[in-house]
Parts: C-alpha cells; structure tokens; sequence
C-alpha cells in the first residue's frame, strides 16, 4: 500500500475559534508546500446543502430526522472526492464532520423524546447514517467552556446559536471523545491519537502551536488504507 495523505478534522463549539484556528492550520500547511485541500461542513453550496443553509438561518423549517439525514448526505456526497485526495496525496482538512452532526441532533431534546428508553438509542441512531464515511486519521476538539464562551461574546444569529443548546452539543461531543479514544481491547496504544481535545480557551497563537504539534507527524503520509467511520 503506498502512502496516501492524512485525513484531519477540527470539530469545536462555537467560539472555541475553530474557524480561524483552522484556517491558520491550512495556511501553515500551505506555507510549508503541503498539498491541502480545505473542506467545511456543512458544504453549504451544493443542492441539499443549499436546504441546510436555509434550515440554519431559519427561513424554512424541517424536522429534526430530517435535517439530521440531510447533513450526513451532504458530508456522503463529498465522501468519493475526500477519498480520492488522499489516495492521490491530498491532505484533507475538514472543518467539522460526522461528530458535528451527532452532537448537535442528539443535543435537541425532541429527537431525545423519539427514544424515551435511554439516551444511547438516540446517540445510536445519530449515529448510524454516518457509519462507513472516510475515517478521519486525527479529530482534534476544540473545547471552551460555556463561561469562557461568554467572555468572547455573544453568539450568532444562526439557529443552534444559543447558551443551553451549546451546553448540550458539549456534553454529546465529550461523550463521543471518550468513546473514540478509549483503548480498543483494553490495549491503550499511545499511536492510536484518533480525537484529542485541546483546551480552546487560551491565546490563539498557543493553541495553533498545540494543533500543529498534532498535526506535524502526520504530514509524512499514512501507510494504512482510508478508514470507515465506526466500523
Ligand atoms: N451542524 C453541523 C449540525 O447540526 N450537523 C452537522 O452535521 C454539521 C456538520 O450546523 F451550528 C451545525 C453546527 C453549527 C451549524 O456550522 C453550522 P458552522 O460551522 O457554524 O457553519
């Protein structure tokens, strides 16, 4: 198997500064001559992108499976061009993926109330849409606190930016963290650095520094085929 480029994606709250945090992260690997593509979810310019945009900004409503199922479509379509950059030596770099889509769904209380029995069952079927899309070699977690959220400002106009629903993503997405990085087999294999959470709270500059010392031993290439998500 020859070396194919890394898969890495930045998931964070909102003002954990994932998009300048990410963006500095693409120009440094730019800078460097490393051949980067750039990617966002939601990829609000295709068609059913186009209807998440406008589900977003509340200009038409849609129920919450739904938007779910649209939002995991919309990363499938981009799933053939992610795996085709890496294979031909692209590194990907993805500004939210799969774990944004769990997060947010499994934090609305309505989609809760679809699975009265246990929480999991909720999480599970969030879940399963997105089983089998490229696996991401890196999930790096930008986390901040709701009060240090608060100190940066307020939040956005778009529809999940609110207080109590940013304080449920929150604990949805720890809960995904300490599922993707407990040891498989009761083997903790230091390598295995699938999603790390960095302390999103601090100055911009430590953070990046933090990112890229993540990031840096990857450049080389990967040896392994592209892996499936939760498979
Ligand atoms: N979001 C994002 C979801 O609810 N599901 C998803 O699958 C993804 C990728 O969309 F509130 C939410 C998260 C956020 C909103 O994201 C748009 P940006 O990063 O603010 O554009």
């Amino acid at each position: 198997m020859p070396r194919r480029a890394p898969f890495i994606v930045i998931e964070g709250l909102d003002r954990s500064g994932k998009t300048t945090q990410t963006s500095l992260l693409h120009s440094h690997l730019e800078s460097l001559k490393i051949s980067t593509k750039l990617l966002k979810f939601p990829d609000r310019t295709t068609a059913i992108g186009k209807m998440i945009d406008s589900y977003l900004r509340s200009q038409s409503e849609l129920d919450d499976h739904a938007i779910h199922l649209l939002f995991s479509a919309n990363r499938w379509e981009l799933a053939p061009t992610i795996t085709s950059l890496l294979t031909s030596g692209t590194l990907v770099l993805c500004d939210r993926y799969a774990f944004s889509g769990i997060a947010f769904s499994a934090a609305k209380p309505s989609l809760r109330a679809t699975f009265p029995s246990t929480e999991n069952d909720a999480l599970l079927w969030c879940r399963a849409p997105d089983i089998s899309l490229p696996a991401p070699d890196l999930t790096i977690f930008l986390d901040i606190t709701p009060d240090q959220a608060k100190l940066r400002g307020g939040y956005g106009e778009e529809r999940y930016e609110k207080e109590e629903m940013q304080k449920r993503v929150r604990e949805v997405f720890h809960r995904l963290g300490e599922e993707m990085s407990s040891p498989v087999d009761g083997v903790n294999d230091s390598k295995d650095k699938r999603w790390v959470v960095v302390d999103a709270g601090r100055e911009r500059e430590v953070v990046a520094r933090e990112l890229w010392q993540l990031v840096e031993p990857l450049i080389e290439g990967v040896d392994e085929e592209v892996g499936r998500l939760w498979e």
